[in-house]
């Protein structure tokens, strides 16, 4: 009824008080009642550390009490969340909708009876691929579902070998005696020398191959044996956009040349280039943009020398970018080879092109390939989002807090500077990493939970129900850290 006076926008939420919001019952703003960690985190973290190491936790959550845009901990801290699990809750704790997907039977069944999806998928999974999934497929034909990021991307890079192999050979031409032997002891013909592109500051997981094609930290990668592939540039633009377009120009071209001249000296290695794989925004190293011209070019080069072209969306995706996929906003020639993604979509996995199937199966598989249960809850989160219209939501409220960035910036000059991103998926630099590690404990204090990444980048990555209100509290408490450094 109300929805006739609040316009669509917000028609499946519900008006608490005077308050529009998209979860019923959702706190009003952050409770601080203890340090964080407190008292029951501490103990319960020497627990667990008893058990593991867990000197990365920060806080033991309630999740019953956990909701929307809050999370609560064990010692009652009321905290607004805008890093949402690394960036992965797409509509906030415990939605009314995605509560309600496991009283249905049909969901219940097909999570208890977790199938082995390669080879005993239930009835309904053709359906549920091409009714979920495929229904924001970014124009990919085929999806091959996996679990975690790494996972996606690491099978994604098989896909671009075997492709690259296949019309190296030939189509239909079969494996010679000599290549059947050899890669049983890891050696070519049979394992071949090839390689793959990734960038330096790049984060694409930690498993073996993502682990090298991952060069965000040195912790991630030291003690662990690795591949010779060619690590390129990636743009490092002067900000404000609009004030360096000249010198970002060059940047990207500067960039580019690197890949082309990397490309040609793997080949004469003996180690050919057979796919080139990125982020539409480098998230773990530091919220790196670069430019539509710099993605289009980068395809372009790809598929001059016959390498595939993967677009890693396991962080950018589903929406936080104000487009459902990030790399839309770069207008390519046409799609890329493979998109991977996870994080928000629940489920992981990677959307491709045909040619970018094996041509026997079993060749890219595993036990589970993914989870019909995430499904069901990916179908529950795409039915919101577009029934809520959370993209627009993303692009109204993304809007207010890059303004809202952009004048603490103007305010705070000797704090802050280039501030960047596109929709609720934002981030701003800080004078040194120290200060940047102390503002995210001082806005933890205020009740805030913030993210970094790279050196001194502050990032911020809200659910898709992260309303101007939300943005309202952030930037008042934001400010009045600022205040105080
Ligand atoms: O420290 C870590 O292991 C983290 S912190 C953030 C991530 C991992 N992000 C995961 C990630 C990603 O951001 C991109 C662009 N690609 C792949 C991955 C790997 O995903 P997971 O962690 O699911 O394996």
């Amino acid at each position: 009824m109300w929805s006739k006076t609040v316009g669509p926008v917000v028609q499946n939420a519900i008006r608490t008080g005077s308050i529009r919001t998209y979860i019923k019952g959702e706190p009003n703003e952050p409770v601080v009642k203890t340090d964080i960690p407190g008292p029951k985190t501490k103990q319960l973290q020497n627990e667990l550390n008893s058990i593991q190491l867990s000197g990365a936790v920060q806080l033991f959550a309630d999740y019953n009490k956990s909701l929307g845009n809050y999370l609560v901990d064990v010692d009652s801290n009321v905290i607004l969340d805008t890093f949402t699990q690394i960036s992965s809750i797409p509509i906030g704790y415990n939605h009314p909708e995605l509560l309600k997907v496991f009283t249905d039977q049909d969901n219940l069944k097909a999570l208890v009876n977790r199938p082995a999806l390669g080879v005993f998928p239930g009835d309904y999974w053709p359906g549920k691929l091409r009714n979920v999934l495929l229904s924001v497929s970014p124009n990919l034909p085929n999806v091959t579902t996996m679990m975690c990021g790494s996972c996606s991307n690491e099978n994604a890079y098989k896909a671009l070998f075997l492709t690259y192999r296949r019309k190296q050979r030939g189509e239909n031409v079969d494996f010679t005696e000599l290549e059947t032997q050899s890669c049983m002891v890891n050696q070519p013909p049979g394992a071949p020398d090839l390689s793959l592109m990734s960038f330096h500051g790049a984060f694409h997981g930690r498993t073996f191959a993502a682990l090298a094609t991952t060069h965000s930290k040195p912790i991630h990668k030291l003690d662990v044996p690795s591949f010779d592939w060619p690590v390129a540039s990636f743009p490092k633009y002067k900000y404000p956009l609009e004030e360096n377009v000249r010198e970002n120009d060059a940047e990207d071209k500067r960039c580019l040349a690197i890949v082309e001249d990397l490309i040609e000296t793997y080949k004469k290695k003996g180690k050919p280039v057979a796919g080139i794989v990125i982020e539409p925004i480098q998230s773990e190293g530091g919220d790196n943009e670069a430019s539509p011209f710099f993605f289009q070019q980068l395809q372009k080069i790809a598929q001059k020398n016959g390498a595939g072209y993967l677009i890693d969306e396991v962080q950018t995706g589903c929406g936080a970018t104000g487009k459902f996929w990030a790399h839309e906003h770069f207008n390519l020639e046409t799609t890329p080879d493979i998109v991977t993604f996870s994080k928000k979509m629940l489920t992981g996995g990677f959307f491709h092109t045909v040619d970018m199937r094996p041509s026997q199966p079993y060749r890219i598989f595993n036990t589970w390939m993914g989870d019909p249960g995430k499904i069901a809850l990916l179908e529950a989160v795409l039915k919101v989002i577009k029934q809520d219209k959370l993209l627009d939501n993303v692009n109204k409220v993304g809007d207010k807090l890059k303004k809202g960035l952009l004048g603490l910036e103007k305010e705070f000059p000797q704090l802050l500077s280039a501030t960047r991103g596109r929709g609720t998926f934002l981030a701003t630099n800080v004078a040194t990493p120290k200060l940047r590690d102390d503002i995210i404990a001082q806005m933890k204090k205020k009740g805030v939970l913030m993210g970094g990444c790279g050196d001194n980048a502050l990032r911020l990555r809200p659910s898709l129900i992260f309303q101007e209100r939300h943005a309202d509290i952030f930037l008042d408490r934001f400010r009045s850290v600022l205040k105080e450094n």
